[in-house]
């Protein structure tokens, strides 16, 4: 009973409870859910908690034509392993919608960045950050110019690596951080 909402996978009780749980709205919730079924072929008709590979994820371009692709996927996936089930992808789209706060964004947007999840925006991040978005340029641009010039503008304690105190306040103070850091999915 009670399975006319989504798409006959989730009751209209747990649509609502998604709705309280997540920035989207029942009409959000399922045309993201439209949306999910096509990610997940005819696997999650068998099982609703069934959770989409990284692999297959990235096939898609709302994933694989974004250079922060797989480290969405990655920092979203309950399971860290890069796969989404629906509550993941919920999650995802959820945070970065308009109505989510600022806050709950950059903790999102600083994991991601993180690449080597030690905790820290370091050289590293930065260059990888950098490569992703200029992709073959990445030669001819003077990253470790960029580097320095990041780090001397965010690492207020002069400790070398971004942590996430330094990061939140150079997003706060800086329009054109968000800017840069803004994502669009779906
Ligand atoms: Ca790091
Ligand atoms: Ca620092």
């Amino acid at each position: 009973m009670g399975t006319i909402f989504g798409k006959g996978l989730y009751t209209r009780k747990e649509i609502t409870e998604y709705t309280t749980i997540t920035y989207l709205t029942r009409n959000e919730i399922e045309h993201l859910l439209v949306k999910f079924m096509k990610l997940a072929s005819s696997q999650i008709k068998a099982d609703n908690q069934y959770r989409v590979p990284l692999g297959v994820l990235m096939e898609y371009p709302e994933f694989g034509a974004n250079p922060f692709g797989d480290r969405l996927c990655k920092t979203f996936s309950s399971t860290g392993d890069g796969s989404l089930d629906f509550e993941d992808f919920l999650n995802c789209v959820s945070t970065f919608n308009f109505k989510a706060p600022m806050d709950t964004k950059i903790e999102y947007i600083f994991q991601m960045y993180d690449f080597d999840n030690d905790g820290e925006i370091g050289d590293d991040d930065i260059k990888e950050t950098i490569r992703r978005l200029v992709g073959e340029r990445f030669e001819y641009t003077p990253v470790e110019e960029i580097c320095i010039a990041l780090n001397k503008q965010t690492d207020l304690d002069s400790a070398g690596g971004i942590s996430f105190t330094e990061f939140k306040a150079a997003c706060a103070k800086n329009l054109d951080f968000q800017e840069i850091f803004k994502i669009n999915i779906f």
